[in-house]
């Protein structure tokens, strides 16, 4: 986390050269990113456009000092360890033009629900889930001088889930087969995640591509008692479910320009040899363009 030292140290060497003032203060989004390196470990932070959180307390800074592409989707998955509820503050973001940040709140067998964040402090709505999924999302009009977030979150442990429950963002560089569990068979009581995107995460423009991901079932509990959940993302509805895979299905095929969110969930007891993921990408360039 020296990363934002230094870009203060560069801003206030900068002002000086300019003539402002030696008390010039940085940009709000610099402070704050600034007091998070201070008060949390370097592990529990996340500086790249999207990622996964696995500490009961951690943050995120993005892009603080700007710029923000157009079409940018950048998704954290907050685990938080096993979570019971969670805690999300927003210590800083502008209210920028075209930019949505959302909460979206995930909870065992339950419904799932999505927050849009319009101002700092505390995200309220957000109480009892397992995960919370981030996602910034920027449309094509976003202003040339928009900038990121800076929030911190807290997770109350007490969750019942499976400690085998994982979270994985695949983009196109990744390998195409994922066996989920990887070896025997998946856990009871799990909740995982698997985050698919059409171009890598930090890629702009609007993409002609589009991921497809192919289910294989391998072997699940009958009855749909352990199935998976298909979330689309869209700039407007945010993470909303499209589809329910139980045992019954033998194979099918998801695809999307936007990002895809998969959840897996089993049950109490009964579990099975789980299921693959394959996945391509389909039109467009190598750039996205
Ligand atoms: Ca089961």
């Amino acid at each position: 986390m020296k990363l934002y030292f230094f870009l203060a140290v560069i801003f206030l060497t900068f002002s000086q050269t300019l003539g402002f003032t030696v008390d010039s203060i940085p940009p709000e989004g610099l402070k704050q990113a600034q007091y998070l390196s201070r008060t949390l470990p370097t592990d529990s932070i996340s500086e790249n456009c999207g990622g996964i959180l696995s500490n009961a307390t951690g943050g995120i800074v993005y892009n603080v000092l700007g710029p923000i592409q157009r079409n940018e989707r950048c998704v954290w998955v907050l685990r938080g360890g096993r979570a019971n509820s969670f805690s999300i503050d927003v210590l800083y973001k502008r209210n920028e033009s075209d930019t949505q940040l959302s909460a979206t709140c995930f909870y065992h067998r339950a419904v799932t629900t999505n927050v849009k964040i319009n101002s700092t402090g505390l995200v309220t709505s957000i109480t009892a889930c397992n995960v919370v999924v981030i996602t910034f999302s920027t449309g094509n009009n976003v202003s040339a001088s928009a900038t990121g977030l800076v929030l911190q979150y807290t997770a109350t442990q007490g969750g019942s889930l499976s400690a085998a429950s994982t979270d994985q963002i695949i983009t196109p560089n990744d390998a195409p087969h994922l066996r989920y569990p990887l070896m025997s068979n998946y856990s009871n009581v799990e909740l995982s995640t698997f985050t698919y995107f059409s171009a890598n995460q930090n890629s702009t423009g609007a993409s002609a591509r589009e991921i497809s991901v192919t289910y294989i079932r391998n072997g699940l509990e009958a009855g749909c008692f352990d199935y998976l959940s298909v979330y689309y993302f869209n700039y407007t509805t945010l993470w909303q479910k499209d589809e329910t895979i139980c045992e019954d299905v033998e194979t099918t095929v998801l695809t999307s320009q936007g990002p895809i969110l998969i959840t897996f969930e089993s049950d109490g007891s009964q579990f099975g040899t789980g299921f693959h993921l394959i996945h391509s990408v389909i039109g467009g360039s190598e750039c996205g363009l």
